[in-house]
Formats: structure tokens, sequence, C-alpha cells
């Protein structure tokens, strides 16, 4: 280009940009150059990218300020919170929320929404699970608790869901393009070994030593993520370890000898351990990579753990009172045997001792009841790849079994039933029962997973250890995401009720708008902000599937991942039902029929072969009914492409209804209820889960609930292997027009109905009927709108408790013993 071109560029840049960049660069940006060279883009090419990179690296350095501020001072006594898995989503709108300064953006002449837009998820686990872990992080930095998160930073988080003819095709998601959000710290690395052998000998005391060497060395490399407090300067850290191989790895002698291929081979086989997150929820698969994963995490972050307390120069008795180290799921397990080998092996600490302060120091976090969800490793598995971790978990369970048998002296089957290792072929050690060994509390996620927990999977624990070990803590969301940066209007109508925004750190201040519910203009006004966030998911899914929907209509939504026991074919087949029912109908009974749109969303994790089946037919009928001209606006069915944290963000707010409708006892909580609840949707539900303290909370005239209960499940099971499944009438129409070929070629379909028909395990069939007659009172319930504002008002009233707020003072007193540790506002 010559001088003239870059003139004429410079020309078109509309003024008020230019002075919106001046005027933003005061809080990030020195000046044009500082932003241009940061960016390595001139400033008059700047786009909704650009946009997004200079806002975000601004808002990163005013967190980092308090980050350091917050570390410096929260040195010794902390809290750990171990995950596999955080989903985190974007990161931008919530920093520039809880730093309080939401409007900087909006000054650069760009729409907010597009340059929030810009960002990629930071998808760095599969469902409940991993966002639970993101929201206990930004209540624990909201409520001054010293806590630090630590997990793996995949290169590639859960898959990209792409829908192709109706069929599920995972895209890998490869995140790391452009994250400001990290902090490489090149200098924190620990090295982790693998495999090797376990050498023994005597010290001159006469005590036997173990020496684990001989292994193979892969380095942990740390990258940090800062997670900024709502309305405080407590900024905690989220620690993420990336693999790489161990600097002496890189074998030069082989590169020497011309082997260069396999040097590098050597290079990206370290790099694998942290390159991908298994999409699985609820659901365990041994895969040796994945122990390999779950170790170098462990051990990585106790490495971490355990410099920093010996810095404090502490005595050792006072680890647990120091530091308190909460295990989400058994994924982390391995850390309770790694901490006894560093305090044995390492640092020369007798058996006792060393396993008294590992158990103080743990807590444990069961997430499901399911079978196929709890983690079991095969001890040839262990052995090879962590040999010494191996002999320490048959000694614990040895020292654990000895004190069984001599308090149950008389129940022989007992030993076998609780044992951590499975007398199976091969041999398995039962990782949840290590983890309730090796920790001081157990808790579940809900009152009736919690009672399930100590009546099932671990009742022979409860007689061995007392009711005290176990415990339950609710779970719950943050308020800030979850209400005010997903739903602002709703925010600030409540706000301007309550006289400012305290119950977004207080969600009990909720209960003052129940005093509204029969407020004319505020009945208005929250209607009105429901129908603006129904257009606004209109508009997506317009812009996406190109499928126009009604605003007005009844809006059905169930977004979660796809699972059998979470019952998206309950749904469909329910949908099916309605479809067939307006067929059979003369145009004015259609007329007279609630419209509705029925949407559904999840990822199915890869190999699950039903969940992807139930994919394709809610898209298949979405095709069938969405191009019937008969059918119009009365039903729409719609599959939403790649449900995820920053999607659920416009779609919470969007429900007049949403389903959470597990067969009873097999959905631990349910996190994605609270969310919909408290931006003014109500539920059809089973008794599962928080569905039950929600019905509580909330009042039972303000839900929908159906189905057969958690204690008959069993019972109805073993009448089906015994009597054979009594399929409902109206679900037989629905597998007649399946069978049809209504919806495509029915031998798809076939996996599907024939479980329904052969063990019906879900319930599908003797739920059926009393789902579709709910379905019918929420339609019946619905043409009353002012009733239904009624409860609905009510309803976000009355989901103070379900705040992760209330779940985190509950650990801390409960399980960590942890106090607030505010930070003065000069940073002392
Ligand atoms: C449960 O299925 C719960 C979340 C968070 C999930 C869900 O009901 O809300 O945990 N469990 O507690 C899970 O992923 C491996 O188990």
């Amino acid at each position: 280009f010559g001088a003239s071109d870059i003139k004429s560029v410079e020309a078109e840049i509309p003024d008020e940009q230019k002075t919106a960049w001046k005027k933003h660069t005061a809080s990030g940006f020195k000046n044009k150059e500082d932003f241009e060279t940061t960016l390595a883009r001139s400033l008059y090419n700047c786009d909704e990218g650009a946009a997004y990179g200079g806002t975000a690296l601004a808002f990163r350095d005013r967190l980092i300020i308090d980050w350091n501020k917050t570390q410096q001072s929260h040195t010794f006594a902390d809290q750990k919170h171990l995950s596999l898995e955080f989903l985190m989503g974007r990161a931008l709108d919530n920093a520039m929320l809880n730093v309080g300064l939401k409007d900087v953006a909006r000054d650069l002449g760009f729409r907010m929404e597009d340059v929030i837009g810009i960002e990629r998820d930071a998808a760095l686990g599969n469902g409940g699970l991993g966002r639970l872990a993101a929201c206990f992080l930004d209540s624990l930095a909201s409520l001054d608790y010293p806590a630090w998160g630590y997990g793996l930073r995949y290169r590639y988080g859960i898959f990209k869901q792409e829908i192709i003819n109706g069929y599920q095709v995972e895209v890998p998601d490869y995140w790391l393009d452009f994250n400001p959000w990290e902090f490489p710290r090149h200098d924190v690395t620990v090295d982790i070994q693998f495999y090797g052998n376990v050498r023994k000998y005597n010290d001159d005391n006469g005590r036997q030593v173990s020496v684990w060497e001989n292994g193979e060395i892969v380095t942990a490399n740390a990258y940090d993520v800062p997670i900024p407090g709502y309305n405080t300067p407590t900024t905690n850290n989220l620690r993420l370890w990336s693999s790489k191989a161990a600097s002496g790895e890189f074998d030069f002698q082989k590169f020497n000898s011309g082997e260069y291929e396999q040097s590098v081979h050597d290079q990206m086989r370290a790099e694998t351990i942290s390159a991908v997150l298994y999409p699985n929820d609820n659901l365990d698969r041994g895969k040796e990579l994945r122990l390999k994963q779950q170790y170098f995490w462990c051990a990585a972050s106790l490495h971490d753990i355990v410099r920093r307390f010996k810095k404090s120069k502490k005595a050792w008795k006072e680890f647990p009172n120091q530091i308190a180290i909460q295990l989400n799921d058994t994924h982390p397990t391995l850390a309770i045997p790694e901490l006894q080998r560093i305090l044995v092996d390492n640092e020369g600490l007798d058996w006792d001792t060393a396993w008294n302060i590992v158990v103080n120091t743990f807590g444990y976090t069961n997430h499901t009841v399911m079978a196929e969800a709890l983690e079991k490793w095969s001890v040839p598995l262990i052995q090879h790849l962590l040999p010494r971790h191996l002999e320490i978990i048959y000694e614990i369970n040895l020292h654990f079994l000895q004190y069984v048998e001599r308090t149950f002296p008389k129940d022989r089957d007992m030993l076998s039933r609780v044992s951590i290792v499975e007398e199976s072929n091969p041999k398995m050690i039962r990782m949840a029962f290590l983890a309730i060994v090796g920790s001081h509390k157990v808790n579940g996620v809900a009152e009736l997973h919690s009672d399930l927990i100590k009546t099932t999977i671990f009742k022979d624990f409860v007689k061995i250890y007392g009711q005290d070990k176990f415990t339950n803590v609710t779970n719950g969301i943050t308020p800030r995401r979850w209400l005010h940066q997903a739903n602002p209007k709703l925010s600030e109508l409540i706000a301007s009720k309550l006289g400012g925004y305290d119950f977004l750190k207080d969600l009990t201040l909720l209960h003052k708008i129940e005093a509204y519910a029969d407020d004319k203009q505020f009945r208005k006004a929250f209607q009105d902000i429901k129908y603006a966030n129904k257009t606004r998911l209109a508009n997506y899914i317009k812009e996406t599937t190109g499928v126009s929907v009604n605003p007005a209509a009844l809006f059905d939504i169930q977004v979660k991942r796809i699972h059998e026991y979470k019952r998206q074919q309950l749904n469909i087949f329910g949908v099916i039902h309605r479809y067939l029912a307006l067929k059979a109908m003369s145009p004015e009974e259609r007329k007279k029929m609630q419209p509705r749109v029925s949407i559904f969303g999840g990822k199915a994790a890869p190999g699950y072969w039903m969940a992807k089946c139930i994919i394709h037919l809610v898209n298949e009928v979405g095709r069938v009914v969405n191009n019937d001209p008969e059918i119009g606006d009365a039903l729409k069915v719609i599959f939403i492409e790649d449900y995820n944290v920053s999607k659920c963000e416009i779609i919470a707010p969007a429900s007049d209804i949403s389903e959470h409708i597990s067969t009873a006892g097999t959905e631990a909580s349910g996190t994605s209820n609270m969310k919909f609840v408290l931006n003014g949707g109500l539920i059809i539900g089973t008794c599962d889960g928080a569905n039950i303290e929600i019905t509580r909370e909330i009042g039972e005239e303000n839900i929908f609930l159906f189905g057969n209960l958690a204690e008959d499940v069993e019972d109805i099971r073993h009448q089906h292997t015994y009597e054979g499944v009594l399929i409902d009438d109206g679900l037989q129409k629905v597998f007649d027009a399946i069978h049809s070929g209504m919806f495509g070629h029915s031998d798809e379909f076939s996996a599907l109905t024939n479980t329904v028909v052969n063990h019906d395990h879900w319930l599908t069939s003797a739920d059926f009927e009393a789902y579709c007659k709910t379905h019918d009172s929420i339609d019946e319930a619905f043409k009353d709108q002012e009733a239904w504002l009624h409860k609905t008002i009510l309803a976000v009233a009355r989901m103070g408790f379900f705040t992760a707020d209330r779940c985190i003072e509950e650990y801390a007193e409960m399980i960590w013993n942890v106090e607030p540790q505010k930070l003065k506002q000069n940073g002392a």
C-alpha cells in the first residue's frame, strides 16, 4: 500500500469509535500504540474480535491487581477444590459484572452482546458436576473465602455438537486460540512419575523405606485463571495443569542418532495427558489415559499444596487445620494415597500419624448413585501405572478391614461387601469406597440423594462409621451469572423493588418480592420481561434453525446432557402423542389448543448409542411437525445445537415450563431446575433430586409433579422382569406411529422403542400417562395468565435457598472449618 491508501482507510473510521478508544485506554492501554502492539492489530481494523480482545485485556489488568493482593494475603490457610471439570463458560461478562464496570464496552461503539459473543466458552466439563464447580468458585471468591480450584488445562474441552441430517456429529473444541484469561506460570512446574518399580530397604533405624523409581517423568506446568468475587476485591485462583515432556525427556541421544521422529513422538505422548476432556457424563469407562490424567493432576496439585504448606514452617499435625481439600466426585481419589505416600515415603512420618492427617484433610462429595457411573480401576492397571500407590491402597484396605472385623466380628460378608478391593477377575479398586475411608466427611448433593447414598450404595459404611460422617449439602447456583447476567431486566426489576442489588449476595432477600405477586404493575413488568426473553430465544432459534416460533406460545424446554435416566425419550414420546392428538382434531378444535414450542438441547456422549437415537428422533419429529401445514403454530419442535453454558444464559430466562423428569431416585440433584425457576419459569418434574426441596420451598401448588416415587422404582423394575412390561395405551399409539415410518425409517428408532418394551428400566411406560395428563393440566393453567404470573412470581421470591453461596457456607462450617478472610481495601 502507498501512503494515500492508508489515509483513505483512516478516513473511514467513525469518530465516536476513536474517542471511545481514547477514553477506554485509560483503564487498560496507555495509548493507541500500546493497544495495537498488544493485539498486533491496527486500531483502524477494529472489528468485534478486536473489541473483545481489547476489552478483555483491559479488564484482565484490573483483575490482576486484586488477584495479586488476594494471593499475597491468603498464603497459608486454604480451601482447595479438586475437580477434573470446571465448566466456566465465558469470562468477560462475568468479570465486568463482578468488577462493577459493565458500561465500558458500550462506549466502544459496538453492541455489547456482539463483543461478549466473540468469546469462546471455557467448556472444561460435561454437565452439572463441572458447572457446580464453577458456581462454587464464584461463591468462594464472592464470600471472601481463601480458596483455590485445581483442574486440568485440556487443550480440547467438551466437543462441539453439530446436527447434520438429524444426527449428532462431534467436532473438536480447540478453545485456546485466544484466551486472555489464563496466565502461564513457566516457573511453576512439577515432575510427575508413572510406571517404574518400588525398591525397599531398611534405614539406619531399621525402619522399612519404599522408593518408587525408574519411572517415566512427565512435567506439569501451571496455568492460572483469576476468579473475581462479586463486589469484593477478593480474586481467587484456578490453577490448571498442562502436561509436557520433562526437560530431560527430549532424548538428545535419540535425536543425535537420527531418531528425531521418535523424540518428537515422546514429546507428543506427554502432551496427550492433558489433551482432551473425556466426554462422558455419569458414566465410567476405565481407560488408561483417563487414570493417567487423574494421577497427573492429583499429584501436581498435592505437590503444590504441600510445597506451600512447607513454606509456612508449621508442624505436619497442623496440615489439616491449614488445608481442607474437597474431592469433587471420585475422580481425585488418588490424592488420598498420594498424600499418604508423600507423608510416609518422602517426609518420613509413621503410617498412623500420616493417615490421621490424610483423613482430616479430605472431604468427598458424591454426585451419583448410578452403578454405571461409580468408578472402579483394575488392579493390574494401577499396578502397572502406579505400583507404589497400589501397595498403599492395599495397606489402607488392610487397616480398614481389620477395624471392620474387630467391630463386626460376626458379620463375615461385611468384609467382602465393603472391601476397597473387589474380588472380581481382574480385581478392581472401588474408588468411592477409598474416598469414604480416606475422608472425614462424605456428602450428597440434595436431601433425597444424601438419604439414598446412606440406605443403598454406602449403607454398610454408615454402620461402620456412624451417621455423623455422612451429611447433605443441597446444590445451588450463583445468582450473579444465573440471574443478573442472564436476565438483567428481571434483576433490575427486582432491584427496583428491593432498593438495590443486595439480593445478589443474599438471595434470601428475594422473599420480599412476594408482596408484589398481586401488584398489577409488577406483574405486567414481569410478564413483559418474560416475553422479551422468549423473543430473544425465538430470534436465536430463527437464526440458527430457520424455524419461526411464536413467542406467545408456551415454551417448554428440556436442556441437559442426553441420558436415558434423564428421560428425553419420555418427553419426545409425549410430543408425538400431542402431535397425534392435534392431527385427529378438527381445525376448530385445534385452534382452541394451547400453542406450544417444545425445545430440546444437549450433547450425547460420542459412544452412547441410545442417547444419539434420542437426538435423531427429536430432530426427525421436528422436521415432520414443523413442516406440517395443518399444525402451524399449535406445535413446534426445536433441537438447539451445541447446548453450552453461554446458550443456557439465553435459554434459562425464556421458559414457561422446563422439564426435570428423571426416573425417581436417579438424578442426584439437578441444577438447571434451579436456574429456570429463578428466572420465572415453572417446572414439570418427578419427585427426584432437588425438585423435592424446590417444591418444599416454593409450594406444591407452584410446581407440576408427576410419576412414580423413588421408593417404588425397584418394585416396578422387579415386576417388569417377572411379568413383562405393560405398555400404556397412549404410548402404544406413539410406537405405532414411529413404526409406520412417520418420522423416517423405523429401524432407526427400534432400539429406543425396544428397550421400553423389553425392560423399561427407566419406567417410561409406567410414568407415561401421568406425564401426558400433567402436560394437559399445564395447558389449562397457562390459559389463566394472571394466576400463572402469580405462581411464577411466588416461585422466584422463594428461591433464595438455592444460591451457591449458601452451599459454600454449609461446606465451610460443616466440612472445612474455614472462615472468610476479607481483604482490606488497601490490600493489606
Ligand atoms: C448429577 O447427575 C447433579 C450434578 C452436580 C451430577 C446431577 O444431578 O446436579 O452432578 N453427577 O452435583 C455426576 O455428574 C458423575 O456424576
